[in-house]
């Protein structure tokens, strides 16, 4: 039967590269992000491929997630996979020059935000004792590295609340995974430098990123498998990469 899926942060990189997957294989899709153009281009041409809808909302705002999601068309109400890919890292800097804003951000978006979405569609799911969440985490959420302090904090809490619902939803069922990207050619450390394309673009000069289709790739495996297959965890580096500090530029 043909499944739902449910993109947070699909206007850009992976998630975007999810979705287009997704619908290449045939999964009706609701497509989530604060940029409605983004959104509204992605619906039109995905919609060659199969059932797609839009929600424009931020996930920090928790009665915009909660109206949102109460909003779903019918044929979108009844949700199977659930994808916690919306999240950034702002700044990069010291624990003590860093700023409060910038930390804001990162708790209420990558932590808070994920909440706010699986708190609303968690309770379908462990209804009908069936569902699937993924969530992309970091190897920020592995390791810590310099300057990197509140957003490995933020994926740290990604990793245990993966493993939290493991635990709380093994009853009920229902499939949860994480994935933990190393470096990925997106729009990520964009935001992190906040519009500054040079210093952005440097992160990823002299070696092959992983790109986000390669992690969009792995995010279908792993829904992919058969029922009583979950996979728990995995961890993705460029082969640049071996850890967050230790890569082979050329
Ligand atoms: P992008 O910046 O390309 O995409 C981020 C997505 O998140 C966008 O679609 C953006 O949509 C959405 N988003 C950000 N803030 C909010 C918000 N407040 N409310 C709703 N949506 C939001 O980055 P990536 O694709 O690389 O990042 C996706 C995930 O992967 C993140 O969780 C990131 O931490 C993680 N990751 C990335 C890595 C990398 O190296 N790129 C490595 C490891 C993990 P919009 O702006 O339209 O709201
Ligand atoms: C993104 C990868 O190394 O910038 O989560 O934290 S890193």
């Amino acid at each position: 039967m043909k499944q739902t899926a449910f993109i947070t942060g699909a206007t850009s990189g992976i998630g975007k590269a999810t979705a287009e997957i997704f619908a290449k294989n045939n999964i009706r899709l609701i497509l989530c992000g604060r940029r409605t153009d983004r959104l509204t281009k992605l619906k039109e041409e995905l919609s060659k491929l199969t059932e797609v809808t839009t929600l424009q909302f931020d996930v920090s705002d928790r009665t915009s997630v909660e109206t949102a999601i109460n909003s779903l068309p019918e044929n979108f109400k009844k949700i199977d996979i659930l994808i916690n890919n919306a999240g950034n890292a702002h700044g990069l800097s010291s624990i003590q020059d860093g700023s409060i804003d910038d930390w804001d951000a990162m708790i209420d978006i990558n932590v808070k935000g994920l909440l706010y979405v699986s708190k609303a569609i968690i309770p379908q799911m462990t209804d009908r004792n069936n569902g699937f969440i993924v969530n992309i985490g970091s190897i920020a959420g592995k390791d810590v590295y310099p300057n990197g302090n509140v957003y490995c904090a933020s994926k740290h809490a990604v990793n245990a609340l993966n493993k939290a619902m493991r635990i709380d939803l093994n009853k009920h069922n229902i499939r949860v995974s994480a994935i933990h990207p190393g470096a990925v050619e997106t729009e990520f450390s964009e935001v992190r430098f906040k519009g500054d394309t040079e210093k952005a673009k440097s992160v990823y000069a002299g070696y092959k990123a992983l790109q986000a289709d390669d992690i969009a790739d792995i995010i279908y495996f792993v829904i992919s498998r058969p029922y009583h297959v979950n996979i728990e965890d995995l961890v993705v580096y460029p082969t640049a990469q071996a850890t967050p500090t230790i890569l082979n530029r050329n």
